[in-house]
C-alpha cells in the first residue's frame, strides 16, 4: 500500500529520497533530550531549554489533533557532491541545496504539493522550526538511526537530507517501517574529525556550545569562537565535517550527479563565497547598513546571524 500511496513522479520531482509513516506522538529519545538540555549541552540555544522544552515531549502539545505523520527526507546530495568535488567548504551544503533559497518556505511548499494528493481535513507542516524533535520523528517512522554525530542517518541515503513532515488529524491505511538499529559500530570518524571536539562519542551526543554550526549560524554578536575552530576547513556558515567523513555518505554520493544550481536571485552567492577573497566579502558586508545587508540576503538562510554575525564569522 505504501508504495502506491503517493505518486512516484511527484516525489522524484520534489527531491524526496524516502518517506514513511508513523502514528507515535511521543519521541523515543525524549529522555536523552531532557538529560541533554538539563546538562546545559544546548549552550546558547535558548529555544531548546526554555518553555518550548516541554512542548517537545509530545507532538499533541503542538498539534492537538495529531493522529499520524508522513515524514519525508529531502535531498541536497547533488549540491554536496559539487562542493566536495570543488573542495568548497565555506558554507554547509544545505544552504545552497535548494537554489540558495531558505529551505523553510521551499520545503513547506513541497509539503503542500503532497498535501494536495492525500486525504485530509486538518494538517500541520513541520520543517525545522516547530518544537518537534524531527530526527526522532523520522526515527519513529523507520527512516534511519541516530549516528554518533547526532545526525539521522539512512542506510541507503546517508545523511545529506533535510526532514520535513506532514502531521495529520487522521490515521492513514499505511504501515510503519521497522525501527532502524545502530549501524555506526566501532567507527568514531565523526568525533575524530570534529575540529572543536563537539561530539561526545561515549554519550553519542553533541556539545552545542562547541559546534561550529552553532557559532556561525546562531550567534549574532562578537563572541569568542570555540577552541579548535582554527583547525577547520575555513567554514564560515554551518559545518558539514562530521557528515563528510561519515562512511555512510560515500555510496549515496556515487549515485548522484554533482550540481550547484542557484536561482538567479542568489547567483551572486557564488561570487561571494568562491570568487571573492574573504577580505573583500568582509569589507563589502562592512560597508552595508544592517538593514541594507538583510535586504541583499533576504529569502536565504544566510539572513539568520544578521550583518554583525557575518562580520564575526569573517573576522577569523
Ligand atoms: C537546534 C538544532 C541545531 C543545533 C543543535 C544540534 C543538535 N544536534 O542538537 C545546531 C545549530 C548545532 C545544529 C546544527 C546542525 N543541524 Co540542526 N537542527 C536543530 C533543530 C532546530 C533542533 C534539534 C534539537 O532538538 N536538538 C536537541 C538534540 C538533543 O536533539 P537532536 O539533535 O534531534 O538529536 C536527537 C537524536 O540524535 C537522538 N540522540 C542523539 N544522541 C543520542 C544518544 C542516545 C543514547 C539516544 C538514545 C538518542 C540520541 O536524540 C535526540 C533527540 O531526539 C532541528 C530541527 C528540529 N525541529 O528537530 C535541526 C536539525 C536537527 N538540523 C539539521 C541539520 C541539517 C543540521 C546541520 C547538518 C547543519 C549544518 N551543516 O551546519 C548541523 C549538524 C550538527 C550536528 N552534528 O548535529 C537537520 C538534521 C537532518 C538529519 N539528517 O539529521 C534538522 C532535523 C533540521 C531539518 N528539518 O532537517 N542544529
Ligand atoms: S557540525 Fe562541525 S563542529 Fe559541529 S559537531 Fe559536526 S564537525 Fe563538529
Ligand atoms: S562517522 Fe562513523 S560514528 Fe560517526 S555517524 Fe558516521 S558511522 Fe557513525
Amino acid at each position: 500500500m505504501n508504495s502506491t500511496f503517493l505518486p512516484e513522479a511527484l516525489l522524484r520531482e520534489l527531491g524526496v529520497l524516502e518517506w514513511s509513516y508513523t502514528e507515535e506522538a511521543v519521541p523515543r529519545s525524549l529522555e536523552h533530550f531532557q538529560a541533554w538540555t538539563a546538562a546545559g549541552l544546548h549552550g546558547p540555544l535558548g529555544y531548546l531549554g526554555d518553555y518550548r522544552r516541554s512542548l517537545r515531549q509530545d507532538i499533541r502539545k503542538v498539534f492537538p489533533e495529531f493522529r499520524s505523520a508522513l515524514v519525508f527526507l529531502f535531498s541536497y546530495q547533488e549540491t554536496k557532491k559539487y562542493l566536495l568535488d570543488h573542495g568548497q567548504h565555506e558554507v554547509a551544503a544545505y544552504t545552497l541545496g535548494f537554489g540558495g533559497a531558505d529551505y523553510h518556505p521551499e520545503l513547506r511548499a513541497r509539503l503542500r504539493a503532497i498535501v494536495k494528493v492525500i486525504p485530509h481535513d486538518k494538517v500541520f507542516l513541520s520543517v525545522d522550526v516547530p518544537p518537534i524533535l524531527e530526527r526522532d520523528l523520522a526515527y519513529r517512522a523507520g527512516l534511519g538511526w541516530f549516528g554518533k554525530n547526532s545526525m539521522l542517518i539512512n542506510r541507503q541515503h546517508g545523511s545529506y537530507f533535510l526532514i520535513g513532515s506532514i502531521l495529520l488529524d487522521r490515521v492513514l491505511p499505511l504501515s510503519t517501517k521497522e525501527l532502524d538499529v545502530d549501524h555506526c559500530g566501532q567507527c568514531t570518524a565523526c568525533a575524530d574529525a570534529c575540529p572543536t571536539s563537539a561530539i561526545d562519542v561515549e554519550k553519542r551526543t553533541l556539545i552545542a556550545q562547541r559546534c561550529i554550526s552553532t557559532y556561525t549560524i546562531e550567534i549574532t554578536k562578537e563572541t569568542t569562537p570555540p577552541s579548535g575552530i582554527e583547525n577547520s576547513r575555513g567554514e564560515i556558515f554551518g559545518c558539514d565535517i562530521c557528515q563528510d567523513v561519515c562512511p555512510w555518505n560515500r555510496k549515496p554520493l556515487d549515485r548522484v550527479t554533482a550540481e550547484l544550481k542557484l536561482y538567479p536571485r542568489y547567483a551572486f552567492l557564488r561570487e561571494w563565497f568562491y570568487e571573492w577573497p574573504r577580505e573583500k566579502l568582509r569589507d563589502y558586508i562592512q560597508s552595508q547598513t544592517n538593514r541594507g545587508f538583510l535586504k541583499l540576503i533576504s529569502g536565504s538562510v544566510f539572513e539568520r546571524p544578521g550583518r554583525l554575525g557575518w562580520l564575526k564569522n569573517l573576522r577569523r
